[in-house]
């Protein structure tokens, strides 16, 4: 635990916090012509999003997301955010064809453990055809494999006390090394059917744009709750101590830590 905190250490730039969530609301009215017509846009930005939160728990957690056949995916998955972490490290592991990658799986579970990519082929995996809408306007279906992530929480047994699942990435944001991309989700969502940590995309081995070696699937929400580039999985039972507090990279800017479509 104490490696983890020091490794990703919360930032607390007040300047830095309030210049970025003026940028994020000049982003949205500027957008907002473009972005009213989509049926999910005002669930995300506004107080909606808690209303649409308590009717996901009313309808049940654990329904699915809409799955596509063949014929539906998109010509092509754009990228978007980072493309490339381009650190040393994860040059180092891209030169292996990631052999040399690892997962660090810790935080409120019996069996901490590092996993391979490998090893985490070797859990049990799902496949599925869904949409992926992105917060910027622009959505794409594609067929994702990867590990069931309740899989994984049974393996190294989670224990009750944990909340959520932190997500740890490769990609600094910034100048600053350590202000890496990361997101959480709750047990609910970590344990839903379809959240998956893919590393096929499309029946290929997820490309480095879009998150190589591996990247979250969850569903039922928007972009940028699927963490690429993951290296490491916390369990905890508060984030507020972890990054700005709120739960993840754009949630510190100020987007919804919630955010189902
Ligand atoms: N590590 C990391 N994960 C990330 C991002 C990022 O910049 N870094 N961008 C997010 C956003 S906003 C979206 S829409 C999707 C984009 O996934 P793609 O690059 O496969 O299209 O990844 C999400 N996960
Ligand atoms: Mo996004």
């Amino acid at each position: 635990m104490k490696r983890w905190r020091r490794a990703h250490p919360r930032h607390a730039r007040r300047t830095f916090l309030r210049a970025g969530v003026g940028a994020v609301s000049g982003l949205a009215l500027a957008g907002c012509d473009n972005l009213s017509r989509s049926e999910w846009f005002p669930k995300v930005l506004d107080a909606a999003t808690s209303v649409n939160a308590a009717i996901a728990n009313v309808v049940g957690r654990r329904a699915l997301a809409q799955e596509f056949s063949a014929e539906d995916r998109s010509p092509t998955f754009r990228s978007n955010g980072t493309a490339d972490p381009a650190t040393a490290q994860y040059a180092a592991w891209v030169a292996s064809g990631f052999a040399t990658y690892t997962l660090d799986v810790g935080g409120l579970c019996a069996h901490p453990q590092r996993l391979t990519l490998a090893q985490v082929r070797d859990l049990p995996s799902r496949t599925q055809i869904t949409r992926h809408d992105c917060v910027e306007g622009w959505s794409a279906i594609a067929k994702w494999k990867g590990a069931r992530l309740a899989a994984l929480l049974d393996a190294v047994a989670v224990k009750p006390e944990a909340r959520y699942v932190v997500f740890y990435c490769a990609d600094p944001m910034s100048d600053d090394p350590t202000d890496l991309y990361y997101e959480s989700i709750d047990l609910d969502d970590a344990r839903h059917e379809q959240t998956i940590l893919a590393y096929e995309l499309n029946d290929a081995p997820l490309p480095v744009p879009n998150g190589a070696p591996i990247r979250l699937r969850v569903e039922r929400q928007l972009g940028y709750k699927h963490a690429k580039y993951i290296t490491g999985i916390e369990f905890v039972a508060s984030f507020a101590a972890i990054g700005g507090g709120r739960g993840g990279y754009w949630e510190d800017q100020g987007y919804q830590w919630w955010a189902g479509i």
